[in-house]
Parts: structure tokens; sequence; C-alpha cells
């Protein structure tokens, strides 16, 4: 058997097929994979990735759409509305895929669940203040910061911080929820949102850089390699992973996020956005959770993020080195499918099923990057298949890339 049976909960003598309960005594026969069941608070791509990983491990999950409270069945789209107690009895760990989780009646009674994993990671890195405080507590390096309750306190750090981050202290990714502020433009936030911002001063980085790890209730610690990622207008349009990524900055950023998942006993996946400096690194973002800048690991390792999450989860080994290939991920925003994707050689298509909306991630783009063959057919199959936009975010993904082979 592949796995050992690490966690027991009160549920395993009972193996779940859809929805009826079936008594585990009918299959002693099989060599069954029993582990506990797993629930996803949100339903988005991030979910929908974990869960298909998690089915590959013979893993029951399921994902709850946290506006309706509707149950999705496994990677389906099927919907039933359940028995809320079933929430509580059933699933032996409950996960998030995003970390602004509604205020609602239901998910504070999730809180309080002692199968809801890393309630102090979300207790102490959801509002950016908190994060931010942290972040000064453990003296890991950050951008100087500050609450901002008034105009007047964005302008007297403004006075020492000639251009500025703000930054909603809860909700908004993808850009949403930022301003880039200078003395002239201070007007451009809207006054309702004075008390629920912070201010980061803009630093000078030389580029951006994310780190992906997971720690397992033993404490063991995985970690992939630092990504280069490129944002437009705050969303990440690619990222890179090199062979030669130089080891210093690899271990100052797993020193960055062990201290970080050490100190809340952290079980699962997280990630450090960073920006890289003359000093090294200084982290910017901190996310509990699996990350886009990740989504490369998929096709360039055979430890990807998501299945790192769900083995973390159920506590069960962690691999000891992460072994993998140069590959470049590129986000499709805003687009719609195209099918012809699929006859280009040496990519992965994924896509996530959403509705059209501008701005909005609908798939990725998962580049095998070991050779510059590769890199080369890739540029010429793919990029008359891509529109301008992405036309051009390939061609400078792939001419910034320096394969080793
Ligand atoms: N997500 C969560 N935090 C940041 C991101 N990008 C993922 C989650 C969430 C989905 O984006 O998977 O459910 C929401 O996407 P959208 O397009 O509906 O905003």
């Amino acid at each position: 058997m592949l796995f050992a049976k690490l966690k027991l909960n009160p549920y395993l003598n009972i193996q779940i097929l859809g929805s009826d309960l079936v008594p585990t005594s009918d299959y002693q026969d099989y060599d069954y994979i029993i582990m506990t069941p797993i629930l996803i608070l949100g339903h988005g791509q991030l979910g929908l990735m974990l869960a298909a990983e998690a089915a590959k491990f013979g893993i029951e999950v399921d994902r709850l759409d946290l506006s309706s409270a509707e149950r999705l069945v496994g990677t389906s789209c099927r919907r039933d509305k359940f028995d809320e107690q079933l929430i509580f009895s059933h699933y032996g760990k409950i996960t998030a895929e995003l970390e602004h989780l509604p205020d609602t009646d239901l998910i504070h009674r999730i809180k309080q669940s002692p199968n809801w994993i890393n309630a102090q990671a979300f207790t102490q890195l959801i509002d950016r203040s908190d994060q931010k405080t942290l972040l000064d507590k453990l003296t890991l390096p950050t951008a100087p910061w500050c609450s901002v309750d008034t105009v007047a306190t964005l302008e007297s750090f403004n006075a020492n911080h000639p251009e500025l981050v703000v930054k909603t202290t809860r909700g908004g990714y993808d850009g949403r929820g930022q301003w880039r502020v200078n003395k002239n433009i201070l007007e451009t936030i809207p006054a309702d949102q004075f008390g629920k911002l912070i201010a980061e001063s803009k630093i000078n980085f030389i580029r951006e850089l994310s780190i992906v790890g997971a720690r397992n209730e033993q404490g063991q610690c995985s970690f992939h390699p630092l990504a280069e990622n490129t944002h437009k207008d705050g969303i990440l349009r690619y990222s890179a992973v090199r062979e030669d990524i130089d080891p210093e900055l690899q271990i100052e950023g797993e020193t960055l996020l062990s201290s970080l998942m050490t100190h809340l006993n952290y079980t699962g996946v997280m990630a450090v956005e960073c920006f890289q400096t003359d000093d090294g690194l200084m982290i910017n973002e901190v996310a509990p959770r699996v990350h886009n800048s990740g989504h490369w690991s998929q096709l360039g390792t055979v430890h990807n993020q998501f299945a790192l999450h769900m083995r973390a989860l159920l506590n069960l080994p962690l691999p000891k080195s992460i072994e993998f290939r140069p590959t470049l991920m590129l986000n499709l925003i805003g687009c719609d499918f195209n099918p012809d994707w699929l006859s280009v050689n040496h990519v992965q298509i994924h896509w996530y099923g959403k509705s059209l909306r501008d701005g909005r991630k609908m798939g990725h783009i998962n580049i095998d990057a070991g050779s510059e063959r590769a890199l080369h057919d890739v540029k010429k199959q793919l990029a008359p298949l891509l529109d301008t936009e992405h036309k051009q975010l390939l061609k400078d993904a792939v001419e910034n890339f320096q394969p080793c082979t």
C-alpha cells in the first residue's frame, strides 16, 4: 500500500461513497487507502485544483461555495444543500482555498471546529495590518508601513515615504483594493476606506520572487524553488522557475517561510511573495494557501503544490528534497478558451471553467522551459494562437528566460 494510515478520525470505520454511508466492513477485501474526507472552503480554481489532486490520492474531497453554502461534490459542478452537521461530523479536515472568508455565522461555527486547520494562521495573517505586525514581531524583513485611519495619517507617512502602495486590510486581490499613491493623487482613495487601510512604502526591487512550502503536523517541511514573477496592473501574468537559482537566496526564502510556518504551527502549503533588493529578500505578502505563483509545479516537479498541501494536511510524509525542471507559467487573463492550444507541444493547459470577465484569471499554461528547443517550439506554435496581449507576454517570458541546457 502506498500510504500509511497516519491519522484516524472518528468517522474512519465508515467509507463514504457518494453521499451514502457504507460500513467499511463491506469493503474489507479491498486494500483501501482510507484517509479522512476533506472539505475545502471556496470553489474557485485553487479549490478545483486541490480537489483534482486529492482525487489522485484516493482522498474524498468536497468544496463549499461560501456565498450559497452549497457543497460541490469533488471536482464536479454538482451542487447540493447539505446538513450543516455533516461539515463537522464527516470531514476530518477543513481547509481553505482563499483567505478572505466571508463574515457569516457558518464560517464562525467552522472556525470553532477542531477540524478547521490553521486557525492561528487565519487569525494572524488575514488582516494585512495583523500580518505586518507579525512580520515585525518576528523581525522578518518587510516594507515600512502604517495603519491608515485618516488622510492626515496618510499624509504624514507620505512625507517620509514619497511613493506608497495603499491596500485594504481585508479582501482585495489581483490588483483590487490597492492604490499607488504619491503626493498628487492622495484623493484617489475613496473616503469610506479610511480605517480599513494600510500604507506601505514602495520598494525599488530588483525582481519579485515567491516561495511555496509545505509543513506537516510533525513539523517536517518541503520547499519549492523560488519562482520569479511578473505582474501587470497588480495581477500575476507569468512566473519563471530557472535551474540556476542562487542557493543563498533560496535558503533565505526557505528560512523566512519556515520561521512563519513554525511560529504559526502551520499545516499545509503557505506562500510568501518577496521583493529581491540589494539587501536580500523582503516579504511583500504571505498567503496561507496554495498560490498562483506555484502553478508551474504541476508540470515542473512531481511534487506539485496541490499534492503537497494534501499530504501535509493528512500528516503524510513530505519529500525530503524536490527535483524540478525549468518551467514557465503564463496566466490566461480575461480571454476565451482556444482548443487549438491543446495541439501545442511542451505545454500543459489548465482551464478553470469560469465565466468570462475582464481581468479574471481564466486558466494558465505551463510551459516546459527545459531546453532552447522546447522554448523555441512553444513560441512558434503557441504565439499565433494567443491574442495580442498574451502573445506579447509569452514573447517577453520566453525571451527573458535563459535555459541552462
Ligand atoms: N484566489 C484566492 N485568492 C486569490 C485567488 N486568485 C482564487 C481562489 C478563489 C478564486 O481565485 O481559487 O476562489 C476566485 O476567482 P474569481 O475569478 O471568482 O475572483
